[in-house]
């Protein structure tokens, strides 16, 4: 484990010391944005400063491990939570999901010590992760804190007003200070995304406005989930060259190679994966050591699929069930090898 850890943290934060002559999109590194001091000539010195001592690195306030089993934000203290999420049963019995989300542009943290300038729902690359039940009503409150026009497109059932796309009049596009709602009911059920839609949209994409939109069904007849896991793939062009330069699953590359994701064996684990990495056609998910049922975009309620490999484009996702026989560490990772060496690989450790 340590080997790998050394080896790819030299790695990536040679790679992040590319420099972008663009002023807007100025990439820092890790001595200026912590005020403290390192050798940035030295990869081992800004590994070492940049990874915490339980092998986390968040100093944007990231969490990718907490990432996993976040939604409707259910990390939150009832009453914080309570600015972003509420929940009504109107009249007829039907359940509304309320949501309040701000476009905010942030600096994250997409490897140790390499920081990237991001276009985010709410602060955070992916978006927080919405989740309802099929046929509830979604309301989600927007509001454009930032200084690109902006909107949010979800996949699923909806009327053209509220596409995202600015594809008709009332479907409003949000200048800087706007806000509107996106209102509809969940459905089909599955394992969505959502993502702006504001043009050029591979820039805005690319830039971090995306998250996953869950839709449980109704009526479940799958085998009960004992975790369940948000994956939302990704990669970041921290130079700005149209090309990404990090790759991960859930922003932070390498994160779960330094807090491995720990399950038990024998229990069901449950991904909800999606591909929202722009500039590159495709990638994958490849599990070592195992095999997984799958059950593509989630709308159907019997895997078509046992393997341990699957290729996705960008938008598409599926859910993954998978069981482990025994314990120990169990690699997962992009099999497009490049995507995993640059970040994307991490570790389940069964317990
Ligand atoms: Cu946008």
């Amino acid at each position: 484990m340590k080997a790998i850890i050394f080896i790819t943290s030299a790695f990536l934060v040679l790679a992040g010391c590319q420099q972008s002559d663009d002023s807007e999109n100025k990439v820092t590194n890790s001595t200026e944005s912590h005020g403290m001091e390192a050798d940035s000539s030295d990869p081992q010195d800004l590994a070492q400063f940049a990874i915490g001592p339980n092998g986390e690195y968040q100093t944007d306030g990231f969490d990718a491990l907490k990432f996993l089993t976040t939604w409707n934000f259910n990390n939150l203290p009832k009453e914080e939570r309570s600015k972003f999420y509420k929940e009504t049963t109107l009249a007829d019995g039907t359940l509304l999901r309320e949501y309040w989300f701000n476009v905010e542009e942030v600096t994250i943290e997409v490897a140790p010590g390499v920081f990237y300038p991001a276009w985010s729902y709410n602060g955070q690359v992916p978006g927080p992760t919405i989740r309802a039940t099929e046929g509830d009503m979604v309301k989600i409150h927007f509001k454009n804190n930032s200084s690109k026009p902006h909107t949010a497109h979800f996949h699923g059932y909806h009327s053209d007003s509220m596409d995202g796309t600015g594809g008709v009049p009332e479907d409003k596009i949000m200048l800087p200070g706007e806000s509107r709602i996106y209102e509809f009911k969940a459905e089909p059920f599955g394992t969505h995304v959502y993502h702006c839609h504001s043009y050029p949209v591979s820039q805005h994409v690319a830039k971090g406005l995306y998250g996953a939109f869950i839709v449980d069904p109704k009526v479940d007849t799958r085998p009960k989930a004992d975790k369940e896991f948000v994956m939302v793939m990704n990669g970041f062009d921290t130079d700005f060259d149209g090309e990404n330069d990090f790759y991960a699953v859930n922003t932070k590359a390498f994160a779960y190679n330094y807090q491995p994701i720990k399950v038990k064996t024998g229990e069901l684990v449950r991904l909800h994966l999606s591909n929202m990495l722009e500039f590159d056609p495709i990638n994958s998910f490849h599990l070592h050591a195992n095999f997984f049922d799958e059950y593509p975009t989630g709308t159907k309620l019997e895997p078509d699929n046992f393997t341990d490999t699957i290729t996705m484009g960008q938008g598409e996702r599926s859910i993954l069930d998978v069981r482990f026989r025994e314990p120990g560490m169990y690699m997962f990772h992009s099999h497009v090898a490049e995507l995993a060496e640059l970040g994307w690989t991490g570790m389940f450790m069964v317990e």
